[in-house]
């Protein structure tokens, strides 16, 4: 099969790893890593990369076009926190991203495309446990604003003109390898940073602030099975609700002492509070259980060790 891809964002949190697990697939020169700016981390130097701005239609066209791409994968995009500081930057780069690439696949220049959604489509008025696949859906932060009207134009674009595009609306993500860029739910990932390094977390979210998460192994295998399916499997071409774990940050310190017992965290809530305060605290994911196959694999537990292990020898 003559599959060629382009991951636009690839330097990031979730462009980082899926851009590893794809090439390990399908080989390093089918796997075209782009963003903004150049790869820091050397992580992605055993394969091609390209400096790309997504908004500019005609850069990512002739990327396209130059590398005889068939699936893109836009994962560039401003997060939660940083979009209620910049609003007008954060929708034009989450908009104008999108509309690039759908534009593309209904030209018939690429065939497949991948978006992330994200739980921020919910709001304060959406069914706070066991949030169903479709509900009252009110976002009030810009992030979310952004991700909602994004799927609705997703599956405007597939009934219109039938682009095969393809979404999980992701919960917050817990890595080691790279820094999370400017979310609600980068705490998750801050603590065990702060662990490692200082024995102690100062938390911007409040004891009890329980959130979606997962561990990025999952999220990245959610990601190339959604797109490894047959189309008619897929049965949502808005985004589908994607779920692992839900924990609050006192019960991630409770974690983290049972490997460093002397861990201290105490809270200062900031402006995150009010997002996080907005969003499912757990969501119900059967439709992608069912429709693909989607399995998580990876408890809180098994997280806790592995971010640990990993970050240990760092500091
Ligand atoms: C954020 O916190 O903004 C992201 C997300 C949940 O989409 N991690």
């Amino acid at each position: 099969m003559k599959k060629r891809v382009l991951i636009i964002g690839a330097c990031g949190q979730i462009g980082t790893e899926l851009t590893t697990r794809l090439r390990s697939i399908y080989g390093s020169q089918k796997i075209i890593a782009s963003d903004i700016v150049e790869d820091s981390t050397g992580l992605l130097s055993d394969g091609p990369f390209e400096v790309l701005d997504a908004m500019d239609y005609d850069a990512v066209q002739d990327i396209v076009i130059r590398y005889e791409i068939t699936d893109v994968y836009l994962m560039a995009a401003m997060l939660s926190a940083t979009a209620e500081k910049f609003p007008m930057k954060a929708w034009n780069l989450n908009m104008s991203s999108l509309f690039n690439v759908l534009n593309l696949a209904r030209d018939k220049k690429i065939d497949t495309v991948f978006w992330p959604s994200s739980i921020a489509v919910f709001g304060p008025t959406t069914p706070k446990t066991g949030t169903p696949q479709r509900t009252i859906m009110e976002p009030s932060t810009v992030y979310g604003i952004s991700k909602q009207t994004g799927e609705r134009w997703c599956e405007y674009y597939h009934q219109k003109y039938g682009v095969d595009v393809r979404s999980v609306r992701y919960p917050g993500l817990i890595s080691y390898k790279t820094l999370p860029g400017g979310g609600t739910t980068d705490y998750a990932i801050d603590i065990f940073h702060k662990a490692c390094k200082h024995k102690k977390y100062v938390s911007f979210l409040g004891a009890k602030t329980t959130l979606p998460m997962m561990y990025i192994d999952d999220a990245i295998n959610a990601t190339t099975t959604i797109m490894e399916v047959d189309k008619e499997a897929i049965k949502i071409r808005s985004s589908y609700n994607l779920s692992a774990l839900s924990f609050s940050p006192e019960e991630i310190a409770a974690q983290i002492r049972s490997h460093i017992p002397e861990f201290e965290i105490s809270y200062e809530p900031d402006f995150r509070q009010a997002i996080a305060d907005s969003w499912p605290q757990n969501i119900d994911d059967n439709n992608a259980r069912e429709d693909w196959g989607w399995k998580h694999k990876f408890s809180l537990e098994q997280l806790t060790e592995i971010m640990l292990e990993n970050l240990k020898g760092k500091y």
